[in-house]
């Protein structure tokens, strides 16, 4: 992005046009930026709340905050043992590398509580890794050079704007683009063709797809023979267990269309998918993932340009990790490593510390950090979180507004936007990789991640010299350079940073992935037998698993998905004037079906409710959606309470109540893979059920 500072402050943002991939173009919320800085909500002093929920709210100095967070640490250390009653919940806020500063902190202390594992793309992993070796793609720019595309489960048209790009470029030479999904997205409406796919049901779709290529001839012996692993296997498998009706009624897909599909998949070469988020946050979706990944294979779609599956990639997250290598003195403590818990399920994992929880091995958690994350907004089960929150004697929150997370904080410490502060920005999807730079002061006392995690370890040395690792001050820039230095900079084929400075570089990287058609197994082959995937207890064969529709509970008979909206990015751009991200908030869309047997119209306020929670929407009936299925998209019960708050603070007025919105209702079971790749399964949030009724 290229920023316009006007007597020192930020009055536009534009894309750069020296980017290759977003070629000069930012999305809707990259250009409100200006609004979001500024923002009359935006966090500009630390504060405290007394009593924590409270919404009294007063302002405080950097040094208050810091000495009694500081003096908490070192109380509960003396009291315990150690640090592990002190937990960091981390996410990684704008992706920049710098953010991870809250963590290196804590690492330096050793035995500290870390919350682990991520609720976005765990579980897809774990199925490439077992297909392939390593979750490995090619540069998505090649998808522009596939003669036939399937969007499976993703929603570009709004998460992923400069990816269309390509997706046009590729349409514009002829290849035909089919999305599938349980919802006709705005990316529906661009293809050329939608399938509604039941929610989960994709793997009983892939598989199906499967048995019409090998039923019509239409696999690549070749490469079965030569380059997989466990081809009879599988095909004596379609064979003996996927049937039609089978196919048809897990999928809610017919099965001339299927049929369709697989055929015009494998008669054009190259042909590609891709494998969005939204279809492996599910209790099968890993599995599922690895019924599409077969696809390719069948078909020997891999290793070619604009051909095989495409999945998120992490190929230019080549950071040195020097922010993360501080690490406590030996002597200190007997257990210097962090203790681990589910970030997925992380009410539940508090609540088991506490049931164990005494002095010594395992103490339960007593303080909590949050850091670039809100976690009551986008947790499964939030208002178990919330509840957890309440057993503790310290909650801090750092970030640049008074979030639903913020709400329930004793401290709030205002973090600086990336135009105030250094860092480094790796895609997980495409190969750019850019160095930001200041383009302003500050926003009122706020300070970076980095200088953040510096004064806290100043306060904490000052307090118990010696007690922290972590240093307690630096040079932003200096410590972007030592990420860069090495591997990053000869891959973006530059000798230093400054070299960054004049706009961002891509990656050196092979553009197509699985070239030479060798895999990272074992043996080098394919693995549609994954002996990997069995021995962490899945079947070996991507096969028919179960959706959550079979186990439900009969109270809650209505699937709910709750996917990413346009105009928030998660939880966050919410209530800028120029964006209406507002306007979907508490918004349920529901087939007309559903509409009639709940007698519902829209504009209609119904209650949403499970085992879990409840919340008031406004009922919006839609063919969008099928029967049986209600669609909200994600985000709020985050910012909501921040105009409340900003304004009370100006006026000097508290505030009540603590709006937790959707995530109320949200599943917080386990997706089925994810343990491999980031430590914990994935969260299985689109497993969620619930029941509706008219507000009169
Ligand atoms: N505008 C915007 N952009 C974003 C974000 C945002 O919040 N807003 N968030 C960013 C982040 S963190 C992420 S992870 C990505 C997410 O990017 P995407 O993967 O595109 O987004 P999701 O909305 O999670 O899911 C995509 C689609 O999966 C569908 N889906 C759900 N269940 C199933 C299923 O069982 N089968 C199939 N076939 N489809 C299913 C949903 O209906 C949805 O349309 O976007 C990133 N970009
Ligand atoms: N219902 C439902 N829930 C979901 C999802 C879904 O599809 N449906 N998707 C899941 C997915 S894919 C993801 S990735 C998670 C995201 O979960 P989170 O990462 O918790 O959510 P965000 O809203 O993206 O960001 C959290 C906070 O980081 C703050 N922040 C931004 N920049 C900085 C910074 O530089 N420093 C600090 N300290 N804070 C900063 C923002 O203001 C925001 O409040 O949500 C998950 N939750
Ligand atoms: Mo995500």
């Amino acid at each position: 992005m290229i920023s316009t500072v006007e007597n020192g402050v930020l009055v536009k943002v534009e894309g750069d046009p020296q980017h290759g991939y977003t070629r000069g173009r930012l999305c809707a919320k990259g250009y409100a930026y200006p609004e979001l800085v500024y923002s009359p909500f935006r966090l500009r002093y630390p504060l405290r709340q007394v009593p924590r929920g409270s919404g009294n709210w007063e302002r405080i100095s950097w040094d208050d905050a810091l000495t009694e967070i500081a003096e908490k640490m070192l109380e509960l250390r003396d009291r315990y043992g150690s640090f592990l009653p002190v937990c960091l919940n981390r996410q990684s806020g704008d992706l920049g590398i710098l953010h991870l500063a809250a963590e290196g902190m804590f690492r330096s202390l050793g035995a500290v509580t870390l919350a682990n594992g991520t609720s976005c793309w765990s579980a897809g992993l774990d199925a490439r890794a077992y297909d392939f070796g390593t979750n490995c793609n090619s540069d998505p720019e090649t998808m522009a050079d596939a003669r036939f595309i399937i969007l499976w489960g993703t929603n570009p048209a709004w998460t992923a704007i400069h990816q269309m790009a390509y997706l046009e470029a590729a349409r514009s030479r002829g290849a035909r683009v089919v999305t599938i999904d349980p919802i006709y997205t705005a990316t529906a409406r661009w293809s050329d063709a939608y399938i509604q796919v039941r929610p989960g049901g994709d793997g009983a779709l892939a598989l199906g797809m499967a048995r019409a290529l090998w039923e019509h001839g239409a696999v690549d012996q070749e490469f079965l023979a030569s380059r997989v692993r466990g081809w009879p296997e599988f095909r004596e498998y379609l064979a003996r267990e996927v049937d039609w009706d089978w196919v048809e009624e897990k999928s809610g897909v017919k099965a001339e269309v299927v049929v369709d599909l697989a055929l015009a998949y494998a008669a054009s070469h190259p042909a590609a998918i891709w494998i969005g988020l939204g279809l492996q946050r599910h209790q099968n979706g890993g599995n599922n993932v690895r019924a599409i990944d077969a696809l390719a294979a069948l078909t020997g779609n891999i290793g070619i340009g604009g051909g095989g599956t495409y999945f998120p990639d992490q190929k230019t997250w080549r950071f040195n990790m020097h922010i993360m290598s501080y690490r406590p003195a030996v002597s200190s403590f007997k257990n210097a490593s962090p203790r681990l818990v589910n970030i997925n399920d992380f009410a539940s994992e508090l609540d088991r510390l506490e049931a164990k929880g005494k002095p010594g091995a395992c103490p339960p958690v007593r303080m909590i950090w949050f850091s670039c994350r809100n976690a009551l907004a986008q947790d499964g089960n939030a208002g178990a979180v919330a509840q957890a929150l309440s057993r503790m004697e310290l909650v801090v929150t750092t970030d640049q507004f008074i979030t639903a997370t913020a709400r329930w904080s004793d401290i709030v410490l205002p973090t600086t936007t990336c135009f105030e502060h250094w860092d480094a920005v790796a895609s997980c999807w495409h190969r750019w990789v850019g160095v930001s730079q200041p383009a302003i002061a500050p926003v009122g006392e706020s300070r970076s991640d980095l200088a953040i995690a510096w004064s806290l370890s100043a306060k904490l040395n000052q307090l118990d010299p010696g007690c922290c690792p972590f240093p307690t001050q630096g040079n932003e820039k200096k410590w972007v350079e030592e990420e860069l230095k090495g591997e990053m900079l000869s891959l973006a084929g530059v000798n230093q940073l400054e070299e960054f400075l004049e706009g961002p570089r891509k990656m050196a990287l092979p553009p197509v992935a699985w070239a030479d058609q060798t895999f990272n197994t074992v043996d080098g082959k394919y693995h549609l037998w994954s002996e990997q995937a069995a021995a962490d207890g899945f079947p070996p064969l991507p096969v028919g698993v179960g959706s959550s529709e079979a186990t439900h509970p009969p109270l809650y008979p209505f699937w709910l998905l709750t996917p990413h909206s346009q105009l928030s990015i998660n939880s966050q751009f919410w209530d800028l004037p120029s964006l209406r991200a507002l306007e979907v908030q508490g918004v349920l869309w529901i087939h007309p079906e559903t509409a009639r047997v709940r007698d519902l119209r829209t504009g209609d306020r119904a209650r949403v409710y499970n085992s879990q929670g409840e919340m008031t929407a406004v009922v919006q009936v839609t063919r969008n959606t099928p029967p049986g299925v209600l669609v909200c998209y994600q985000g709020w019960g985050g910012w909501v309470s921040t105009a409340e708050v900003g304004m009370g603070l100006e006026a000097g007025a508290g505030s009540s109540g603590q709006g937790l919105g959707l995530n109320q209702l949200v599943s917080s079971a386990p997706a089925d893979m994810g343990r491999r790749s980031t430590g914990q399964p994935g969260l299985a949030l689109h497993d969620t059920w619930v029941n509706l009724s008219r507000l009169w």
